[in-house]
Order: structure tokens, then sequence, then C-alpha cells
């Protein structure tokens, strides 16, 4: 399974093209809005997200509402571009264009991607590095969701950290309608109300924030991913997808850094066999779970946890100082409108995004064609883990 992206943020529309998805598979574009949805939301985000109301249309590998096993074209479309005609006509003309940005922000892509790509108006920079290609791969992730949910895999996301200000309350499965309710995906409601605070305070200095969250999935099966080629390890997969997502700057598997810090005595999880097998792990069980399910690069069967360290969004009101790439004379940093945080919308990215990779991994072990057989081989290793 692999996609391809290609869209500019105030373009005509986002394309992907998802090939190698399984046949059989029930698939309604409306599975796909209620992700496209969820990554619109969040409080703190900017005036763009009340100009578009993300929805995708499916344009090949769909039909009757099960995908048939050819490439599946998604199309957003991007309702602000009718605002930009202009400034992006693919056509030469009106140059220098409207809203040119000279003026590289510090910890964007701008002048790095100036530079490599020789543009001196950064706006042929910024449009493609955008975050807004994330509602591409969350229309992606939402479909590999449809296949994981399939096998009996569930998947969260929430703020555990917002601009300093961090949860105190532990995930929990039977909560996420509070996380849902949340305006930032938080389960403390006392955190969260210091965290909309916050957010609105770093609005008001025209400054912006960072944070950091978690994604888990459990019902994963044991033996997901490989030990035996670096490129087959699951954690580095899962952590290269998450980590060539836009702003961020950390990933950490189970209880990564602390691990760190311990004897082995007090990391790895002791194995139990158990008198009653469980549906994944057989009669085979742990007590902890430090490895944050996944040992030697394969799911252990044990809930898999990730955090991701975001960094505060590069555009700032109040703006740092720059050099303007045309004249080379100190400025300051170009002001675009943008969102003062993405934290709570970035979880739901990270859970799309591990999605794919799981979605990938349980084709590589079940087979590609359709979603029955990979069921039908699903049930006889499950039954194979409890035999051995
Ligand atoms: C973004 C800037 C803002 C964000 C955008 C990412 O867009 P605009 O410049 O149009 O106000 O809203 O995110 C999205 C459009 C989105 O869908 O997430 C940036 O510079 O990265």
């Amino acid at each position: 399974m692999r996609y391809l992206t290609a869209g500019e943020s105030h373009g005509p529309q986002l394309t992907t093209i998802l090939e190698g998805f399984p046949a059989q598979v029930p698939l309604l574009a409306s599975d796909v809005n209620a992700w496209l949805e969820r990554r619109q939301g969040g409080y703190g985000r900017g005036r763009r997200m009340q100009i578009e109301k993300d929805h995708v249309e499916f344009l090949s590998g769909v039909r009757a509402g099960r995908t048939t096993g050819a490439p599946i074209t998604l199309k957003i479309e991007n309702a602000d571009h009718r605002n930009w005609l202009e400034i992006m006509d693919v056509n030469p003309g009106n140059e220098p264009r409207k809203k040119a940005l000279t003026a590289a922000r510090p910890g964007h892509a701008d002048l790095v991607g100036g530079i490599k790509y020789r543009h001196k108006d950064l706006r042929d920079v910024l449009e493609r590095a955008s975050a807004r290609e994330t509602a591409s791969r969350v229309a992606v992730g939402a479909i590999a969701l449809k296949l994981l949910e399939a096998c009996g895999v569930q998947g969260a996301n929430y703020v555990d950290r917002l601009g300093g200000i961090k949860s105190n309350v532990a995930f929990d499965w039977d909560k996420l309608g509070t996380i849902e309710n949340s305006p930032v995906r938080c389960l403390d409601e006392a955190a969260a109300a210091q965290m909309i605070e916050r957010i609105d305070r770093a609005k008001a200095d025209g400054d912006t924030l960072g944070g950091v969250l978690e994604v888990r999935f459990r019902g994963l099966v044991p033996g997901l991913g490989s030990y035996t080629h670096w490129d087959r390890k699951l954690d580095g997969r899962i952590a290269g997808a998450i980590m060539a997502t836009q702003a961020v700057k950390g990933v950490e598997i189970g209880r990564g850094f602390d691990n760190a810090d311990s004897p082995g005595s007090g990391v790895h999880d002791a194995v139990y066999y158990r008198s009653e097998a469980s549906r994944d792990t057989g009669f085979y069980d742990r007590e902890t779970n430090g490895a944050g399910g996944l040992e030697a690069g394969m799911t252990n069967g044990e809930e898999l946890v990730v955090r991701v360290a975001l960094k505060p969004i590069a555009t700032l009101m109040t703006p740092l100082p720059t050099v303007d790439v045309v004249t080379h004379a100190a400025a300051d940093a170009a002001r675009e409108r943008s969102d003062t945080t993405a934290v709570p919308a970035a979880g739901v990215i990270f859970q799309c995004v591990t999605a794919t990779v799981l979605a990938e991994a349980y084709l590589e072990k079940f087979g590609c064609d359709t979603l029955p057989e990979i069921l039908e081989r699903l049930e006889v290793y499950r039954e194979f883990v409890k035999s051995y």
C-alpha cells in the first residue's frame, strides 16, 4: 500500500491517490468526512477553518459503498481558493504577485525552501509546506482505520500537554467521549480550562503554542512489523511517518525517554502464561507496558503507545527578526493569517498517520487482495498464537 498527495494550501484542491488498498472494505465519504471534521476542530485554530468545511470526493476505486481494489483517488477542495485565483494562477502574469512573501519566517520552510528551489517569492515554498496537506493524510488514515476496525483494532488520540500545561488525568478507553467533547482534546477538565486560557493569552501576545500528544491503539495482534531488517521495523516506520508530519520535533514509544534512566529490571515487561487465553496474545500476558506495545520493531499484542512533541507554529503575529531575501535588509518575519495552536488537531493527524502504517503492516502479514481473506487469515493466526 502506498499513497501520494498533491496540492497547495490555497490551490484548487488536495489530490491523493491511495494504491494497494484491498477490495471489499465498506467505505463511505462520511467515514472520511468525520475525520476531516475532527482535524479541523480544536480551540486555537484561525479564521481559515471557518472558510473550509472539508469533505472528500472519491474519484476512483470505490463503488456502491465499498472499495474495489483499484487505486482510490481522493479529492478535497480548498474553499478558500476562490479568494486566491489571481495569486495562485498557474499562468504567468501579475508578477510580482499580491501576497508575495520575502521576509522568511524562522522555523518555517521559507528560507531553506527558497534557497533549495530557487524561489524569491517564498509563497512558492509555503503553499506546499503548509499543514493544510495533512487533510490528505487524515483522509488516507480514515480509510486505513476502516480496515483496522474490521480487524478489531481501536485507536485514540488526546492532548497530554499544551503550552506547558499538563493533563493530570490518566488515559481511559471508557472516556473517549470526554476527549471528543473537549475543545482541546484533553481528559483533564481543569487542565483543559487552563490550556484554553493559555491559548487566549498567546493569541493576544501574537504568539503560538506547541504541546505533547498521545496516540494509542489496542487490539493489535503480535508480530506486525519485523526484527529482520531495519526498514521493516514497525517502531521506525511509525516514528518516521509521524516525524514526517509538519511541526513534529520528537516521537517516543512507550516510556521511551524515562526508560533510559532506569535499570533493565524496572523497564522490561515480564511475561506470564495464563490459564485463560486473550483474543490477541493467546495465553501469554504482561502486567506492564513500558515497551509501548513494540518489541524489536514488532507489535507484541499490548497497547501501542506513541507520544509526540509538536513545536509551536512558526507564523508569529509578533514576529521574530529575520532577513528579507530580496533586499537582504533586516526585517520582521512575515505575518500570515494562521493558527495560534494546532495541538488538538495534531493528535487526529497522528492517529491517522499511525493507522496508515498499521494497515500496511496488516496487509503485509495477512495478504492484500480482499478484506474477507484478511479476516480469515487473521482468525487462523489468532488460533496459532493460542497454540504457541
Ligand atoms: C497554515 C496556515 C493557515 C492554517 C493552515 C496551515 O492557513 P491560512 O494561511 O490559509 O490561514 O489554517 O492549515 C489549514 C489550512 C488546514 O487545513 O489545516 C500553514 O502555514 O501551515
